[in-house]
């Protein structure tokens, strides 16, 4: 099993300790003229205040892949997204992971200083693994069932696991033949993209399976639908729930969980790690 997972040069994850990816949104706020610099100043202080917290990586994203969610024009995605790359870039020493499924924003964001491409699609659009290859660049190859607007209609597996682990056993191969090594590559299978609700769990019961592929595990479960069948809780009370699922994921071998709640996630890993033993002398107090 592969724990090392690297980009441009610099390793992302280098020991068993699980990291943190905080989430980015760039979401556009279409109400006023200053309402794109707004958005982007929201953003950039997010970005912040979730390093402060502790994050290890930045995840940056101006494209809802929600189920259902409309496509977004790459003018629309650079105009959010590039601004809050480049200034999280000069502020921070976090590594930040760009969330796209566009060659362009992708390029344009490792150019601005992102050095991570996060992509739902595991780098299928034309040119997208060429950009990874030449920059140097991490990726993260997520399993998705379709595309957003339709994945969720229906989802059919004769064997989830097996059929998600093929899927990406196969990107890595694919990114590995064209130039991108596996040191720089994190798998997913892409919780909510494409599943029920028994599909998420049974990938969730069965990580142990995707640590065979030699790849850095990366999990995102926060604030997802599927925690709601669980436990009931609209997306605004679900933080609880998804500290608990992803470190959850991260003793059934994830290295990377990508969070909206950063403290209460290094709160758990630091309590996780005093409990096996694993305590730094970085601790508080
Ligand atoms: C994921 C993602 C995920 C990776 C989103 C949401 C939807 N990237 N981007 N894995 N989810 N790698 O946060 O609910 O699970 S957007």
């Amino acid at each position: 099993m592969s724990r090392r997972w690297e980009a441009k040069g610099r390793i992302i994850v280098g020991d068993d300790v699980p990291k943190v990816m905080g989430i980015v949104n760039v979401t556009p706020d279409s109400f006023s003229d200053g309402g794109q610099w707004a958005s982007a100043d929201a953003a950039i202080a997010h970005g912040l205040k979730l390093v402060e917290e502790g994050a290890d990586i930045l995840d940056v994203g101006g494209e809802s892949t929600r189920p259902g969610a409309a496509i977004v024009p790459v003018e629309e995605e650079l105009r959010r997204v590039i601004p809050v790359v480049e200034a999280l870039a000069r502020r921070t020493d976090a590594p930040i992971s760009i969330d796209t499924t566009k060659p362009e924003v992708a390029r344009r964001a490792i150019a601005a200083g992102a050095s991570i491409i996060n992509d739902v699609s595991a780098l299928r659009e034309p040119g997208m693994v060429e950009i990874a290859a030449a920059t140097g660049a991490g990726v993260v190859l997520m399993h998705m069932r379709g595309d957003p607007r339709t994945m969720q209609d229906n989802p059919v597996y004769n064997d989830v696991v097996a059929e998600v682990r093929a899927y990406l056993a196969e990107r890595v191969a694919w990114c590995e033949a064209r130039g991108v090594p596996r040191s720089r590559i994190a798998v997913d299978p892409g919780i909510g993209f494409g599943k029920t609700h028994e599909h998420n769990l049974s990938l969730l019961r069965n990580l142990d399976q995707f640590a065979t592929l030699g790849c850095v595990l990366l999990i995102g479960v926060s604030r997802k639908g599927t925690l709601k069948k669980i436990t009931g809780r609209s997306m605004d009370r679900r933080m609880p729930s998804s500290v608990v699922c992803s470190l959850a994921a991260c003793a059934m071998g994830a290295s990377v969980a990508r969070v909206h709640d950063v403290g209460p996630m290094v709160d758990a890993i630091k309590v996780w790690n005093a409990v096996r033993g694993w305590e730094r002398n970085d601790v508080q107090g």
